[in-house]
């Protein structure tokens, strides 16, 4: 599979444009709508047939540009099934599997950062949304986002894919692009190194964070595909 990764700069938000070389069949996750045109843009100039987009969860600090992008190639818009969502195509579950080409692209329910978050593994590769960030993790304070949830999807789920695996995350506010299962392992500083839950829950307890600035627009916005933000 390859792998593009794109970034907004206004949010932190990565996008990635996956394609199987082979039919070049692409899926887009995490779409941001501001930057529609410049994904529009490359997927043609790659010859790519959008089959998908999906999402990792439903946003609270950008709006999704999934709908636009369903209008322009007719492909099918992917959230998980406890999204509320009044316009997705596929409703995601733990388990399930999206092809493109003979590739394939597990569905792996991670939640805790919110009750939507899904991981999206591929071969070799985890796009881990928010649950697991480089060096950090979602915030836990708001959308039915529970620490304890955020835990047990780290630490079950993600840490027992192979170390070399390579980790894609939703944001990075600090300059790093991806990582590894075995570096967050070793390294993370609210996870790794054999954190424990109770210790975990007490560092997000103890987070101050302001709301993301759009939450109010970007929830019910992407509850509807980005095409009705207010
Ligand atoms: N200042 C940003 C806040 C962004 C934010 O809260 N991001 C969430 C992801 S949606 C988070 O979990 N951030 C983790 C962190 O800041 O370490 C905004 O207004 O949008
Ligand atoms: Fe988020």
């Amino acid at each position: 599979m390859f792998i593009e990764q794109l970034f907004d700069a206004v949010t932190s938000t990565y996008s990635y444009l996956l394609w199987d070389e082979k039919t070049k069949h692409a899926a887009l996750i995490d779409s941001v709508k501001e930057q529609v045109e410049r994904d529009v843009t490359l997927i043609n100039q790659l010859g790519l047939t959008l089959k998908y987009t999906l999402e990792t969860h439903i946003h609270a600090d950008h709006i999704t540009g999934s709908g636009l992008l369903r209008d322009e190639f007719n492909c099918q818009v992917g959230v998980h099934k406890n999204s509320n969502s009044d316009c997705a195509d596929i409703l995601l579950s733990d388990g399930d599997a999206l092809k493109l080409g003979d590739e394939s692209i597990d569905i792996i329910y991670t939640p805790g950062h919110t009750d939507t978050d899904i991981s999206y593994r591929i071969d070799g590769a985890i796009f881990s949304g928010d649950t697991l960030l480089v060096n950090g993790c979602g915030r836990t304070d708001f959308q039915s986002g529970d620490a304890s949830s955020l835990y047990h999807s780290v630490t079950v789920k993600l840490f027992s894919l192979d170390d070399e695996t390579v980790v894609y995350p939703g944001h990075d506010y600090h300059g790093f692009t991806a990582t590894t299962i075995g570096r967050e392992k070793s390294f993370n500083p609210r996870l790794g190194n054999n954190r424990s839950e109770e210790e975990f829950i007490a560092i997000m307890d103890g987070l101050i964070l302001d709301p993301p600035a759009r939450i109010e627009i970007a929830v019910p916005g992407n509850q509807h595909c980005g095409l009705k933000t207010t």
